[in-house]
């Protein structure tokens, strides 16, 4: 325990010292019991490294309208295999709702037309997945800092965790749904949008139709496609095989960063 205590000091100091008064409550990190058995794992020593390179608020590059990509890859499931996602599909999406809870104060249900008329952030980024290919689009969407406000937080969540509407692998315990987390920090970070539209146009089924994550800081398997469901939670280890997303079950690092 004891040889947790100085990285753990340092670790605070420096978050207090580069965010400043951005994200007030972000130092609550810190006493969360799964965030000190994150802390204890190995995979911390990644994490607070590129989180000291990087910077805890420094931004992923962007680029300008002439670099977007001719074409952009689809990878993963480019098509759920649900009669519920179908039904939505077919629909358009109009029925299809964001149920937004958890640890939350007032838990949301939205639909498209509920995001389109948040705030809106457009971002040409550069996407790179594990798999060796990158590409560049342009997304369009709602900030998560903009709807995790309007839900309120309550002090215990830690994690934002995002259930998707695929599986890419049929379990009969429900572990091969697609899902993701991340940290308050990167949820809370500009640019941190749910997407609607790549490019211009309203995401097609194959790049996550109706709505996906982007957290550009971080590799394409975060960048979670379908989302159905946003749950804030003060621990993962009861989701799936409690790593905290579909890859991470299966071996890749939670912290992905670039
Ligand atoms: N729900 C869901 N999200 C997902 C995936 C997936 O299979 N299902 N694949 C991930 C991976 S590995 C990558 S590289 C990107 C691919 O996004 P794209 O199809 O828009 O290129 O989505 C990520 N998000
Ligand atoms: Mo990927």
């Amino acid at each position: 325990m004891s040889s947790l205590k100085l990285p753990r000091r340092k670790f605070l100091i420096l978050g207090a010292a580069s965010l400043g008064g951005m994200l007030s409550g972000c130092d609550r990190l810190s006493e969360a019991p799964s965030f000190e058995e994150f802390l204890s794992s190995a995979e911390w020593l990644t994490y607070r490294a590129q989180r000291l390179i990087g910077g805890r608020i420094s931004l992923a590059r962007e680029f300008a309208p002439s670099d977007v990509s001719p074409v952009f890859k689809v990878n993963g499931t480019t098509m759920p295999g649900s009669e519920d996602y179908a039904a939505l599909r077919e629909n358009n999406f109009a029925d299809w709702r964001l149920k937004v809870e958890g640890l939350v104060a007032k838990p949301l249900e939205l639909s498209l037309a509920d995001l389109r008329n948040l705030p809106q952030r457009t971002q040409i980024t550069r996407h790179d997945c594990v798999e060796g290919w990158s590409a560049i689009g342009k997304w369009q969407g709602v900030p998560l800092s903009a709807v995790l406000q309007r839900a309120e937080l309550l002090p215990a969540a830690r994690f934002i965790m995002f259930h998707c509407a695929d599986a890419l692998e049929q379990s009969l315990d429900g572990t091969g749904q697609y899902y993701e987390s991340i940290d308050l920090i990167d949820a809370f970070h500009p640019q941190t949008i749910l997407a609607h539209s790549l490019n211009g146009a309203p995401l097609s089924v194959g790049h996550g139709a109706p709505l996906r994550l982007r957290v550009e800081r971080q590799l394409g398997y975060k960048q979670a496609k379908y989302i159905m469901r946003i749950e804030a939670v003060a621990t993962f280890s009861a989701i799936g095989r409690g790593k905290g997303g579909y890859w991470e079950d299966r071996g890749y690092e939670w912290y992905a960063g670039i």
